[in-house]
């Protein structure tokens, strides 16, 4: 066995798994990481799909447990947009990732006349959703989960599996540890006709495990130099 070849199985075996952010969209600088297939509008107060700190919207738009800047959409169609539109992060790398987790704040606005106004599949609007979606090396985009009513024709809450989204910024999750590949991209598919049909973003956050393998020491390289000199010896007999 040469020095070499000693000196990275020393290293493999000192190898660390460390859970690493492979993407993460925060909001707080206008434009960074993402892209939306219409662009960023509000009218000031109920119809918006933008970026804000809540000073572009309207002032009843309350959340709590706000980070900053988030993103923000309601009654999307209010100033022309066809629907659905989309919030797509920008395509990053997952090359050697094992263990990849999904994880996004979200919000909704809880309405002043106390009815949750997001309308089920029976609704003549159709369903108010906003679905979460990947895309794995460019192929087709796949669902991880669907932000929707609790299936009432009328005015109930947004639930993700059950969970009710609150005006306060709260986590959800997916699972993400079956994938593995070269990129991954994020796409979120909104679609919400009318107001108080709300939903607020922050903080998308794809992480994963990647193998670290420590930088040779002063000492271990004086160990590799030594081997280089003792197999160059033994070359030379
Ligand atoms: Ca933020
Ligand atoms: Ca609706
Ligand atoms: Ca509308
Ligand atoms: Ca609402």
């Amino acid at each position: 066995m040469t020095s070499f070849r000693i000196f990275a199985a020393l290293s493999a075996a000192a190898g660390i798994a460390q859970a690493s952010d492979l993407y993460v969209q925060n909001f707080e600088t206008a434009g960074l990481g993402y892209t939306t297939s219409v662009a960023e509008f509000s009218d000031g107060s109920g119809d918006y799909f933008t970026r804000t700190d809540g000073s572009n919207i309207s002032s009843s738009v309350n959340y709590n447990n706000v980070d900053g800047f988030y993103f923000g959409g309601q009654d999307l169609d209010g100033e022309g947009a066809g629907l659905p539109i989309y919030l797509t992060t920008d395509t990053f790398s997952i090359s050697g990732a094992t263990d990849l987790q999904f994880a996004i704040d979200l919000a909704e606005d809880a309405a002043n006349d106390g009815n949750n106004d997001w309308d089920g599949p029976g609704a003549s609007s159709g369903a108010d959703t906003v679905a979460f979606e990947y895309q794995l090396d460019g192929g087709a985009w796949v669902n991880m989960f669907t932000a929707q009513n609790d299936g009432s024709t009328f005015n109930s809450a947004a639930f993700v599996n059950g969970v009710m989204i609150t005006d306060t910024f709260s986590t959800f999750s997916a699972d993400l540890s079956a994938l593995s590949g070269s990129t991954l991209a994020i796409r979120l598919v909104w679609d919400l006709d009318a107001g108080d049909e709300d939903l607020a973003i922050d903080n998308i956050r794809v992480t994963g495990n990647i193998a670290v393998v420590p930088l040779p020491t002063a000492a271990w390289a004086g160990i590799g130099m030594l081997g280089l000199m003792a197999s160059a010896r033994m070359r030379r007999k």
